[in-house]
């Protein structure tokens, strides 16, 4: 029985998977490197200063811990100058008819982020209180994989986790969800949420009544 999903924001409600990969891409060019798609898969769901440290651990830059935190304020305003140019109409394909669709079935909601900036892009799509909770990077100690983010979203809508779905575009996401002992729903290909209990491209190509049939097999 299924009584509670539980969205991961970049990626799945939203693309700023993207502008995250534009503003470090940005960044590392500065120092004179650059990086690939496949590296920056790596990066989706870890938190803004382990991303830098394995940014600049690929580059083999040596940096005291000020001279990252300026780093990593630089990258941070580059993606809000992006984060800030966002609408409503950023919100990824079939986000808003699932969404609708969960509420008619009854299921309880919760944003699980790992990112600092969660309120902020929740605001600019318009979608601030439309989860029964939120848990972003201001309310947890770990970064995914660590279940931290999930467990919590569970604990605060009060829904054990064997009753809860995860939606992640991240193979860091997906570990979180299944070490929280949740089902993973892996937004993206296959070849690369591996680990994942289901795979869709995007949420357009998916119902409830599907997903929950999916589930119930
Ligand atoms: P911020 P999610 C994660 O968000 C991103 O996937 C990851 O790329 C980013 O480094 C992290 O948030 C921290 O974000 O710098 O905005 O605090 O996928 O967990 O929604
Ligand atoms: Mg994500």
């Amino acid at each position: 029985m299924i009584n509670a999903f539980l969205f991961d924001l970049d990626g799945v409600l939203v693309d700023t998977a993207g502008f995250h990969y534009q503003a470090w891409r940005r960044m590392a060019n500065s120092l004179g490197f650059d990086f690939t798609h496949e590296f920056n898969e790596t990066l989706k769901g870890v938190s803004r200063m382990d991303s830098l440290n394995r940014i600049l651990d690929l580059g083999r830059v040596k940096l005291s811990e000020e001279q990252k935190l300026i780093l990593a304020a630089q990258k941070n305003s580059w993606y809000l100058e992006l984060v800030n140019q966002m609408t409503p109409a950023d919100i990824l394909p079939g986000v808003n008819a699932f969404l609708e669709q969960t509420k008619r079935a009854g299921i309880r909601t919760a944003l699980g982020s790992v990112s600092k900036n969660a309120p902020l892009i929740l605001e600019r799509v318009g979608m601030t209180g439309l989860f029964d909770a939120v848990i972003d990077g201001t309310k947890i100690t770990n970064s995914k994989p660590d279940p931290e983010v999930f467990l919590k979203g569970a604990d605060e809508l009060n829904v054990p986790a064997a009753q809860c779905i995860v939606f992640e575009d991240a193979v860091a996401g997906i570990e979180a969800a299944k070490r929280a002992g949740m089902f993973a729903l892996g937004i993206g290909t296959p070849d690369v949420l591996t680990e994942a209990d289901l795979v869709v491209p995007s949420l357009e190509h998916l119902t409830v009544a599907e997903l929950l049939a999916a589930v119930d097999k």
